[in-house]
């Protein structure tokens, strides 16, 4: 449709994404006394838990952490059942906090946008959608995920496949019955971490083929500890200021020593201590293991070590030994009986490493060396286009028709991951260049909003026209984020951090690490100090008032 064409609803901003971040964004605009409209994809609320039904997803940052904050009557209200509440849970919560705060009749769903252009004479951003609609706002956040481009890898041959196949990023809201079934999976991050248990436990026999192996650790799941529960709840606006405060955006104890000064004895009960906690607890076992080789290197032999202990066939454990970079440098994955499911007889693990998945064929796949495989089902537990997939679909064009994607083309810049110069008024929720996908997400997305919904209060008191990041504030903002990547171990890995799953993406390490806590404290100084490092336009053009 034409842009002429299209009847144009004037707002004052426009949210893309109904996910934990674009609904926070509604309700913090609609009672600030903004007009604001989300456009959503899909047919409700959710995003990433709406999206991701495969067997097993769930979340590995603690229920009682992984929620929102920012109301504490929502924690002292909602039950969770599980130390790391299923992916229906999590959705039955997002879906009752929508009811809660009457937020779904202001999302269009089931309705794609293509389009946000910025007009420079009027200082709006025109907005449309594959439904053909279109919207003049003055502001437009994207709240359109880090993890919500699955991606399926361009194989030879995926349309001839007689068989079923999903994503597990794209699971039919059905679900699937593999009962009796013959099954392929690819992959083996957390989204087939956690789902190869289950489909194991239904299929007739699973072949899960391996490019990388992963390092995962048990998520000692299990009911609501409710001692714990009680405590947090005594103050669970402080433990979330905290949580905001902090390196992840989860309230832990910091670890104090160095994993090369404590002797072999102390860092295996240091290790073993931290394993039987469960979950992300290891990585904070000791100070340096994300800076230092050689500390990381002990964590990396302690899970190999348990690994080994799990895998009844040697040769299967040792192909599950992840070798190829240190310990936790890509996302660390938490599983329940993922290792144990390779002793399961219907359970095969190929070793695609150097053999890649070279073509699907009609009745399954085939590798480079011609070994075929038949299978009723395939899984694509294959990843995302992670941090900039979601924005790059959208025809996002700037102050004198910039792209995004152009101006991406390297990489993406950003100045806080909140804003790109060249595109005044759009703001990016968790985008790249912030911690977002290092941390606990939802306390990243309730920073953001929070300083987004601030900083459109703090222009509209100015009547301000525009806020744009400038470019030297975005070059430095950059330089820091790489700079602070380097002295990590993580650029060693060939994670989606920086783009490696996705052939021709530029390799650079996107989120930023140097920690929620800091990184909100110069959120906040920039606003205290006048939104340094933006260009604010002092007047409203009398064309857009
Ligand atoms: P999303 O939930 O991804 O929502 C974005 C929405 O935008 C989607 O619904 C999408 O349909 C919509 N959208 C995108 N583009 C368009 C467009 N052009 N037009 C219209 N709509 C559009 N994080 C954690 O911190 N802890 C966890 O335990 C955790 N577990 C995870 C488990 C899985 C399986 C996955 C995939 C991710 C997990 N994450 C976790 C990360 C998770 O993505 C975030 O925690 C959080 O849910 C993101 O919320 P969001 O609103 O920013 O984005
Ligand atoms: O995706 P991934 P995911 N041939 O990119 C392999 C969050 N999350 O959906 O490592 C063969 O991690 C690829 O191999 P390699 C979390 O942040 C959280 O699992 O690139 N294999 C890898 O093994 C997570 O990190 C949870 O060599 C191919 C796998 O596919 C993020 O979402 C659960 C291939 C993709 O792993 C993404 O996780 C789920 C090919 N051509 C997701 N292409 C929780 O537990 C790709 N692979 C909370």
């Amino acid at each position: 449709m034409s842009e002429a064409a299209a009847p144009v609803r004037t707002l004052d901003a426009l949210i893309v994404g109904a996910g934990f971040a674009g609904l926070y964004q509604l309700l913090r605009l609609r009672r600030a006394g903004f007009t604001a409209q989300v456009i959503e994809a899909g047919d409700n609320v959710g995003g990433t838990w709406y999206w991701n039904r495969y067997p097993g997803a769930r979340c590995d940052i603690e229920s009682l952490e992984y929620q929102y904050g920012f109301d504490e009557a929502l924690a002292h209200e909602w039950q969770w059942s599980e130390r790391y509440a299923t992916q229906p849970e999590i959705l039955r919560y997002i879906n009752w906090v929508a009811d809660r705060f009457d937020l779904r009749k202001d999302v269009r769903f089931e309705t794609r946008v293509t389009s946000a252009h910025f007009n420079e004479a009027t200082n709006r951003w025109l907005v449309t959608t594959d439904r053909g609609d279109a919207y003049s706002a003055k502001f437009c956040v994207m709240a359109t995920g880090c993890l919500s481009a699955a991606r399926v890898p361009d194989f030879k041959g995926l349309d001839s496949y007689k068989g079923e196949w999903y994503h597990t990023g794209e699971w039919p809201h059905e679900g699937v019955d593999f009962t009796g079934k013959t099954v392929g999976v690819i992959g083996t991050g957390s989204s087939a971490i956690q789902s190869i248990p289950l489909i194991a436990a239904q299929a007739k026999h699973l072949t899960v083929f391996q490019r990388t192996a992963n390092f995962s650790v048990p998520a000692h799941n299990g009911p609501i500890d409710e001692e714990y529960k009680a405590k947090i709840l005594q103050d669970y606006t402080a433990f979330r200021r905290a949580a905001r405060a902090s390196q992840g955006g989860v309230v832990r104890a910091p670890a104090e020593k160095s994993a090369l000064e404590a002797t072999p004895e102390e860092r295996q009960r240091e290790f073993e201590i931290r394993w039987e906690i469960g979950g992300f607890a290891i990585g904070g076992a000791f100070i340096d293991l994300a800076i230092n080789e050689e500390a990381n290197a002990t964590a990396a032999e302690f899970v190999r070590s348990k690994i080994r202990q799990t895998v009844k066939d040697p040769a299967t454990a040792e192909l599950l030994c992840p070798r190829d970079y240190p310990f936790a440098t890509k996302r660390l994955c938490v599983d329940t009986g993922y290792f144990e499911t390779f002793n399961r007889d219907n359970v095969s693990l190929v070793d695609v490493k150097n053999n890649p998945v070279s073509e699907i064929t009609e009745t399954g796949l085939k590798l480079q060396d011609g070994t075929a495989y038949d299978f009723d089902a395939i899984v694509f537990a294959t990843g995302f286009d992670a941090m900039t997939g979601a924005l790059s679909k959208i025809d996002i064009q700037g102050r004198g028709g910039l792209k995004l994607n152009e101006k991406w083309e390297h990489g993406p810049r950003t100045y806080l991951g909140l804003q790109a110069a060249g595109f005044p008024n759009l703001f990016t929720i968790t985008g790249p260049g912030s911690p977002s996908v290092l941390s606990n997400m939802i306390v990243s997305i309730e920073q953001h909003v929070d300083w987004i919904t601030d900083c459109l209060e703090y222009l509209r008191e100015h009547e301000t026209a525009t806020i744009e990041a400038t470019t030297r504030a975005e070059d430095e903002w950059v330089d820091h984020v790489n700079t602070v990547a380097s002295f990590t171990l993580y650029p060693k890995a060939n994670s989606w951090y920086l783009g490696a799953n996705v052939p021709g993406k530029p390799r650079v390490f996107m989120p930023y690490i140097g920690g929620v806590g800091n990184y909100a404290q110069k959120c906040d100084q920039v606003a205290k100090d006048g939104y340094e490092g933006f260009a604010l336009d002092a007047k409203e053009p009398v064309s857009a008032r």
